[in-house]
C-alpha cells in the first residue's frame, strides 16, 4: 500500500444539486482524507487550460461552457492508492457504464454533467493539484 495524493473536483452540477457533502462523505468513508479544499469559479481561460487535452474533441466547447457555469469545489485527496480509489468511487465517465453504487451511477444523468472529476494518473494528479493549490 502506498499513500498517494490526487485531485478531485465537484463540478457545477454537483454543487448546484447540493452533492458536495455526499461526494466528500464517500471519499472519507472509504478511508481517504481531504487535505486541501477550495470553492472557486473557473474563468474560460483557466477552464480551457484545465481541459487542454480535450481541446480537439467535439465536446470541448460544451465541457468548457459547463465547467464555467457555476462554482466548483476543488480538493486534494490523500490516502492509499488514492488515484485509483477516487476513480472507482466516482465510476465511469459515461454514467450508463458506471458500476452501481458509484457517484456517477447514483447521480449523473448526462455524460458532460457527471458530478465529479478525478485525476487519472500520477502526472495529471500532480499537475491538477498545482493548478488549483500551487506548490
Ligand atoms: P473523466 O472525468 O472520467 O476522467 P475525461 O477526462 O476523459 O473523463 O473527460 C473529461 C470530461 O469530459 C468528462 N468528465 C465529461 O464531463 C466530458 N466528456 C468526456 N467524454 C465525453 C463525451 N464523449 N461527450 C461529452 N462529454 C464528454
Amino acid at each position: 500500500m502506498s499513500s498517494e495524493k490526487t485531485f478531485s473536483m465537484v463540478k457545477p452540477d454537483g454543487v448546484a444539486r447540493r452533492l458536495v457533502g455526499e461526494v466528500i462523505r464517500r471519499y472519507e468513508s472509504n478511508g481517504l482524507s481531504i487535505t486541501a479544499l477550495t470553492m472557486t469559479r473557473l474563468t474560460r481561460e483557466r477552464a480551457e487550460s484545465f481541459y487542454g487535452v480535450h481541446r480537439d474533441k467535439p465536446f470541448f466547447e460544451e465541457l468548457v461552457r459547463f465547467i464555467t457555469s457555476g462554482p466548483v469545489v476543488a480538493m486534494r485527496v490523500e490516502g492509499d492508492e488514492a488515484i485509483s480509489r477516487v476513480r472507482e468511487i466516482m465510476g465511469a465517465t459515461d454514467y450508463k457504464k458506471a458500476l452501481p453504487g458509484t457517484i456517477r451511477a447514483d447521480f449523473a444523468r448526462e455524460i458532460t454533467k457527471n458530478i465529479v472529476h478525478g485525476s487519472d494518473a500520477p502526472e495529471t494528479a500532480a499537475a491538477e493539484i498545482r493548478f488549483f493549490f500551487g506548490d
